[in-house]
């Protein structure tokens, strides 16, 4: 294949078409009105060929839209640099392997999604059992105790826990982010824990729809996660992270 990385376009019926799929509501009733409307908005947009494919009435004087165009435009991928977590990832059974080759013992982790936020399903997704799409969560690894503590947890109740617990490491969800309110929770989380001096005694890992590997470095994290997160990620951080830590001296 020949791929100029300089020169990076949307795939659609051939290699750099430039063909897109866009989806929007505009506030206008279904019919032929509407569907011009949401045509010369493509076009605007700077789209060729644009065409609706398909315009359904949302009721209420509404009509939702997929438009198909081609843009134009193009990304040269080789002038992104980009923060993310660069650990290998091991499924369920080589994390089991590794912990108890590596550590000869249990991991422990404690998790909460703290402040005002009442959102569970995130941390969930990660600790309990079930897990998440398919994907189970920490609960059913053999060689990780996780501990979770739910939603609206007080910061302090947290760091306490992982102390009680001794734990390895301390998960950190936030969903909500009106107000800034994510940032200010998990400052003032690394803000506790530091003037505790228990800030390199815990890998500590946020996550949430909102945040990223590089918001969670700024804001004093060893890690942060995003969307379509698994459990095996976050284990996978941890055991890398843990070995990382003992190999410099600040292990135990
Ligand atoms: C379900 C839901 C609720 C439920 C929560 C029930 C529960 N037990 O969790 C209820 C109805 C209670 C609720 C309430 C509110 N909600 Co709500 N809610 C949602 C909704 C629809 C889905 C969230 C969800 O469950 N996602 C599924 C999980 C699996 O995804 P996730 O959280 O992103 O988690 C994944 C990753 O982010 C990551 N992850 C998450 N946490 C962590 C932690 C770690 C350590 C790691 C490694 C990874 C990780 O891994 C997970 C799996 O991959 C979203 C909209 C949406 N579609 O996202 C709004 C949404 C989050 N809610 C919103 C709002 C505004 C509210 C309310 C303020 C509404 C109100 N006015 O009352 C209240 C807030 C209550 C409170 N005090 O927090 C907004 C937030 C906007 C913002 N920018 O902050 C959203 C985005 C809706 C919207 N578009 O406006 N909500």
């Amino acid at each position: 294949m020949d791929l100029n990385l300089r020169e990076i376009r949307p795939y659609g019926d051939s290699l750099s078409d430039g063909a897109m799929q866009l989806s929007f509501t505009l506030p206008l009733p279904t019919g032929p009105l509407a569907k011009e409307a949401a045509l010369r908005l493509a076009r605007k947009m700077g789209f060729a060929e644009a065409d609706v494919v398909h315009m359904a009435d949302l009721g209420e004087g509404f009509s939702f839209f997929v438009v198909y165009g081609k843009t134009r435009l193009f990304i040269d991928a080789t002038d992104i640099t980009v923060t993310a977590v660069k650990t290998d990832v091991w499924d369920r059974a080589t994390c089991d392997e590794k912990i108890r080759e590596l550590f000869g013992r249990k991991l422990k982790i404690v998790g909460a999604c703290i402040g005002e936020d009442a959102h569970t399903v995130g941390i969930d997704a990660i600790m309990n059992m079930k897990g998440y799409a398919g994907h189970y969560g920490l609960e059913r690894f053999a060689m990780i105790d996780a501990f979770n503590l739910g939603a609206q947890v007080e910061p302090e109740t947290l760091l306490a826990r992982a102390r009680e617990k001794d734990v390895d490491a301390i998960l950190v969800s936030q969903v909500v982010t009106q107000r800034d309110a994510h940032l200010q929770n998990l400052t003032r989380f690394v803000e506790l824990t530091e003037a505790a001096g228990l800030r390199d005694r815990f890998v500590l890992v946020a996550g949430g729809p909102r945040l990223d590997h590089k918001l969670a470095l700024e804001l004093g994290f060893d890690a942060g996660f995003g969307r379509g997160t698994f459990a095996e990620h976050v284990a996978s951080f941890v055991i890398h992270h843990l070995v990382q830590k003992r190999s410099m001296g600040s292990e135990g």
